[in-house]
């Protein structure tokens, strides 16, 4: 049976990186999807935990995920959201995970790599950067706890940025190795499902992806008001040219302002370079917020609504959890005899 899981860390306020990346991909997954196809968001807050943060504001930042989610149109009678740590299954897994996957396979993960670059200053070796940089083991070994998150619910597919690809083929090698070690088929190879907005990139810098973590000006929340979003896509990067063309290579803040636009409108680059390619940066700016604010207006308006709802929105998670938690129990259960636990 198919199975689709993907997960959102509540690491701050969902913004259209992760919208446009995959968020619509799971609303727009409950009608193209089969009705036997079961859809599972989890929300993953123990991985939230690898970068140290205000447990006050996890827990809001938990529940404002969830908000987005309900109101960007999940809707919690066709797929299950849940928090990752409702379910302790997650872990135990990761911890079988954790004793058959090789540390080669996850230094050479390229977001830990970049994050350790981060750190690593000439003057210190990686061994000194390692011992006192605040990188944690739970950062090292983050993407077994996510083969863990797939895996565990033997999800099929999984739509992901790509951001996360190579993570997700870390977890068909892990789920391989599995198979292959205890000599049963216990685990499918899930495949990704990747949106046409693949990668949405930071408005400042655009060689970074857009991200929750950096500050606040480099990226558009979906609860940004008009006036905000106006703001932030008049001062995003440009350059002096005086028209519009899609060159990701010599123009890459304009081309990521091109993938916003066609991704919000549901067109392609080539008729959003048709359509604007005459127009000068500021126009073409003025018509992407425009376009920003209608498409995020009745979502907005939903999220103000359910931020009254809370109590509602709690026992959505619960009810996400409870239904969860039998698959998880389930397959645990045949793991851990597979392993030898039980
Ligand atoms: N900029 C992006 N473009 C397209 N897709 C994106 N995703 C994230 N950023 C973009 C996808 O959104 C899903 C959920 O993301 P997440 O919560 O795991 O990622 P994030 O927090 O946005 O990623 P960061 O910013 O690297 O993490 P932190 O929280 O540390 O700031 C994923 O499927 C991801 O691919």
């Amino acid at each position: 049976p198919e199975l689709i899981l993907s997960g959102i860390q509540p690491t701050g306020s969902p913004h259209i990186g992760n919208f446009l990346g995959v968020l619509s991909k799971w609303v727009s997954l409950q009608q193209t999807a089969h009705d036997s196809v079961t859809l599972l968001y989890p929300i993953v807050d123990l991985h939230a935990l690898t970068i140290p943060r205000d447990p006050e504001q996890l827990k809001k930042s938990k529940i404002e995920t969830a908000i987005v989610l309900l109101a960007c149109g999940i809707d919690p009678a066709r797929s299950l959201i849940f928090e990752q740590s409702r379910i302790p299954a997650h872990t135990e897994l990761a911890w079988f995970f954790n004793c058959i996957t090789p540390m080669g396979w996850l230094s050479r993960m390229t977001q830990w790599k970049s994050k350790l670059k981060l750190k690593t200053n000439s003057q210190f070796s990686e061994h000194d950067v390692l011992s006192s940089s605040g990188l944690c083991l739970g950062l090292f070994s983050y993407p077994v706890l996510q083969a863990a998150d797939i895996l565990l619910y033997k999800a099929t597919h999984v739509p992901i940025g790509e951001d996360q690809v190579q993570h997700l083929e870390l977890t068909r090698d892990i789920a391989e190795m599995f198979n292959k070690m205890f000599r049963q088929n216990v685990f499918p190879l899930p495949l990704p499902i990747t949106t046409s907005a693949k990668r949405i990139m930071s408005l400042y810098d655009p060689s970074k992806k857009m991200s929750k973590s950096d500050p606040e000006n480099t990226r558009i929340n979906m609860s940004d008001p008009p006036e905000i979003i106006a703001e932030k896509i008049k001062k995003s990067t440009s350059d002096s040219l005086k028209y519009i063309t899609y060159d990701p290579e010599t123009r890459p803040a304009i081309a990521n302002l091109v993938t916003i636009y066609a991704a919000v409108q549901g067109i392609t680059i080539d008729q959003v370079v048709v359509e604007h390619g005459k127009s000068n940066i500021k126009t073409f700016k003025d018509a992407l917020t425009q376009v920003l604010v209608e498409k995020l207006s009745p979502i907005q308006k939903e999220i103000q609504r359910l931020r009254l709802e809370q109590g509602y929105v709690q026992q959505v998670l619960k009810n996400g959890a409870e239904k969860a938690s039998i698959i998880a129990e389930n397959n645990l259960d045949e793991i851990r005899r597979v392993v030898g636990l039980k």
